[in-house]
């Protein structure tokens, strides 16, 4: 087992990692920028370095500073997290040279996945349901015509090295093909140096469904079953639910297990999430994403399976500590994103947080990586924390995220978050049923213009220490 991890990222990803690796007896290395010195997981880490200034460029992604990291602490893992390095084939192979695990898959398969075309054809390789659409890349206009034309329209001409809602463009009729066919060349040409696209039958109104799968280096690959991540707002997910409203065991078990065989086919080690869109009962896969996600926290809870614990585990050479039998589902989870965000800008709230009252009881988790007193930096991503509810079952999560919602309390000056958001959402009937997509947000008043929590506007505030 490793002595020491070194983690590679900041906030409550850092802090969860911190915790996993104590559970463990594993000692830590928080690295930091200067903009993060007082942030919670430098404190309750064992050792903490400053690798640079704020910008992540120049710290948690400054591959040289965190291998004279490792080098100066004795550090023989990095657990990246999500973000930053978390994807990054190259720092995966840098680290292999040097000697040092990555806590994730082999740099291959997050080559492979990280490439949306290479992904596609690998995962119908592997006979995972794909989107109907172009055989690989689509290099000529003549092509694209060709494969929409077979298919029908709409189509969506997405970029190899997108992914993540970037480098999309939606074409509805034959006539709107060339000029949709030359914008997504040029687009993924200026975003991303690399103008290879493909082309999808473009589904109206899916919902985003994604597996959570683990290998381990013995040839043992399991699914810990779906998340519904359908409720987004500007290819941000907003809340996340498990399991889906739409899914039972059966399809569970069916989609879940050529997931599971996809994996042990080619050797896949770590976390991984396999992204479907889900419509008319049938899976089409998008992406997969080769990292530990946010929303890891709801399989957790359904599951009672640590993740990030296993990934350690299985990063240091043991077997995963379960099989696919001795997977339960159990009960119903659902996670909402606090963000700090500026309504009219969505770039975060650059302000002290002064009171913080977090929810608790039976069925409560917040993974938050801030405190009262806390000055939120603006360099990098809003998030705030999570709440994490579960319940026997839905009604029994929904109105235990109900009560939560009413005891959390986040203010300062300054401060907008998203808390206002998910309450309006739990007085709406269609998410309640469960009736929802990925186009759901777009008609919530409250989700296309961030409301504004105010220190002087809210009667909860509570006064800091
Ligand atoms: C699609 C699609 C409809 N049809 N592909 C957006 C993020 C990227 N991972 C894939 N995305 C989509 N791909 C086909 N063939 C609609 C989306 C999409 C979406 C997907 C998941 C969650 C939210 C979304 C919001 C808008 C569009």
């Amino acid at each position: 087992m490793f002595r020491k991890v070194l983690i590679a990222n900041r906030g409550e990803i850092a802090l969860r990692v911190i915790r996993a690796c104590r559970e463990l007896g594993i000692a830590t290395v928080a690295v930091h920028s200067t903009a993060d010195n007082d942030a919670m997981f430098v404190r309750l880490a064992d050792e903490s370095i400053c690798v640079g200034p704020p910008a992540a460029k120049e710290s948690y992604m400054n591959i040289p500073a965190l291998l004279t990291a490792c080098d100066i602490t004795g550090a023989e893992a990095i657990h990246p997290g999500y973000g930053f390095l978390s994807e990054n084939a190259a720092f995966a192979d840098i680290l292999d040279e040097h000697g040092i695990t990555l806590i994730g898959p082999k740099a291959d398969h997050i080559r492979i996945m990280g490439d949306k075309i290479s992904a596609k054809v690998t995962a119908r390789k592997l006979n995972i349901p794909t989107v109907p659409g172009s055989e690989g890349g689509v290099d000529t206009f003549e092509d694209a015509q060709k494969v929409a034309d077979e298919m029908g329209y709409p189509v969506i001409i997405k970029a190899a090295a997108g992914g993540g809602g970037r480098g999309m463009h939606v074409v509805l009729t034959e006539a709107e093909l060339e000029s949709g066919f030359k914008n997504a060349k040029r687009d993924a040409a200026a975003l991303y140096s690399d103008d290879s696209v493909y082309i999808e039958k473009y589904l109206t109104s899916p919902r985003h469904i994604e597996i959570q799968v683990m290998g381990d280096k013995h040839g043992n690959a399991v699914h810990l079953g779906e998340r519904d991540c359908s409720l987004q707002r500007r290819h941000q997910k907003v809340v996340e639910e498990a399991p889906s409203p739409v899914i039972n065991a059966q399809i569970r078990q069916e989609i879940g297990e050529i997931c599971a065989k996809a994996m042990r086919d080619m050797g896949y080690v770590g976390a991984g999430t396999i992204e479907f869109l889900y419509e008319a009962g049938k899976f089409y896969f998008i992406e997969m994403n080769t990292r530990i996600q946010v929303e890891h926290p709801i399989t957790e809870e359904v599951t009672g399976i640590d993740l990030v614990r296993e990934q350690i585990l299985v990063a240091a050479g043991y077997p995963l500590s379960f099989t696919q039998e001795d997977i339960k589902f159990t009960g119903h989870a659902i996670e909402c994103r606090i963000n700090a965000e500026n309504p009219k800008t969505f770039v975060p709230s650059p302000g002290t947080i002064e009171g913080f009252h977090t929810p608790g009881g039976l069925g409560v988790r917040v993974d938050s990586g801030v405190y009262a007193g806390y000055k939120i930096p603006p360099y990098y991503d809003s998030l705030l924390g999570k709440l994490i509810v579960h319940g026997r079952d839905r009604p029994e999560a929904l109105m235990r995220l109900s009560r939560c919602l009413r005891e959390f309390v986040i203010n300062g000056k300054g401060i907008h978050t998203t808390l206002p958001l998910f309450k309006a959402l739990m007085e709406n009937q269609d998410f309640l049923d469960g009736n929802y997509d990925i186009e759901f947000l777009k008609d919530i008043p409250e989700f296309s213009q961030t409301m504004l929590l105010q220190v002087d506007e809210d009667e909860q505030f509570h006064p800091s220490p």
